[in-house]
């Protein structure tokens, strides 16, 4: 989050690095600044414009409301508020002209489901995407610093804490997030629910997989996409080319197409592999890969500020 901050040079007066009472006094370096970090019940006393949240749900779903009450804008980065009607999910490029001066708590999607409608969401409007079916090969750096330090310990041969029920080196766990009643993990169900949410549209069916393999650098997905009417592919890729934040990459003969290692730290979301699919009517492939830590959270939540501020909702 401070990364993205100072590379977008976020406009700000005053700074808050806030965290959990065990961290209360801890300096940090922010751009040339020591900062000190002060806790919750301190940073709603001081009464923030604009409050980006990148904790955990229950500590959002305690804390959010207490900085909406004295007037704060939250940014939510988990996934308390995404599903919640009176709260709307905003990924900036598609839907963040929802927003109102009324919106206190505004919540940031999935990481997996960003990256997915950033090129759905101009198919729908031009086609109308009718049904989804997504399995992604998910970064385990969306597990966050633990399973980082599990996949380094097993690489070395090293014993260490394991994060995930099985080893993550050398494998791949049809298994992100906890299951839910239905057999599909709070992850796939993520894909399908705030996919409807965000495309406005409850019609559109989402099938998902989501896979956890060993990388580093970005979620991959592969996505087949039945839309509502005819297509060329090219004009497919005109679309996506010409879509703010969507980059393509796309000659397959070239060997040419989105990988986490030219995802990784970029803010775009890479789409290629671009085909028909011969099997079903107005039906495509694609690839699309991003940077989970980037556009998938931190420059989603950063993009959403950087709205509030511009059209002055604050
Ligand atoms: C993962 N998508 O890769 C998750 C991480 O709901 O914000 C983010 C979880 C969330 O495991």
């Amino acid at each position: 989050m401070l990364e993205v901050l100072k590379e977008r040079n976020f406009p700000y007066d005053e700074l808050l690095l806030v965290a959990s009472e065990k961290s209360v006094g801890k300096s940090i370096d922010f751009d040339g600044k020591m900062y000190q970090v002060i806790g919750l019940s301190e940073a709603v006393s001081q009464n923030p414009n604009i409050a980006i949240f990148s904790a955990g749900g229950s500590t959002s779903l305690e804390w959010a409301p207490k900085f909406a009450e004295v007037g704060t804008r939250v940014i939510d980065n988990s996934s308390a508020w995404r599903m919640d009607p009176s709260k709307k999910l905003i990924v900036p490029e598609i839907n963040a002209d929802l927003l109102e001066k009324d919106d206190r708590i505004i919540a940031n999607p999935n990481c997996s489901t960003i990256q997915m409608v950033m090129a759905l969401a101009p198919l729908h409007k031009k086609y109308g995407v009718k049904r989804v079916i997504v399995s992604t090969y998910q970064s385990i750096t969306g597990t966050g610093i633990k399973a980082v330090q599990q996949l380094e310990n097993e690489s070395k041969g090293v014993e260490g804490e394991m994060v995930y029920p099985y080893p993550i080196h050398k494998n791949a766990l049809p298994h992100c997030d906890i299951f839910e009643e239905n057999g599909y993990t709070k992850e796939e169900m993520k894909l399908v629910r705030e996919t409807k949410k965000i495309l406005q549209d409850n019609h559109i069916k989402v099938t998902a997989t989501a896979v956890r393999i060993p990388v580093v650098g970005g979620h991959s997905e592969s996505v087949n996409i039945e839309l509502g009417s005819p297509f060329s592919l090219e004009d497919i890729k005109e679309l996506l080319n010409n879509t703010n934040g969507v980059t393509v990459k796309d000659n397959t003969f070239g060997n040419s197409y989105p990988m986490p290692i030219f995802a990784e730290g970029k803010d775009e979301v890479f789409v290629g592999r671009m085909r028909v699919d011969e099997t079903n009517e107005n039906t495509l492939n694609m690839w699309i890969v991003a940077d989970n830590l980037r556009k998938g959270a931190a420059t989603n939540t950063i993009q959403i500020a950087e709205y509030l501020i511009d059209k002055k909702i604050y």
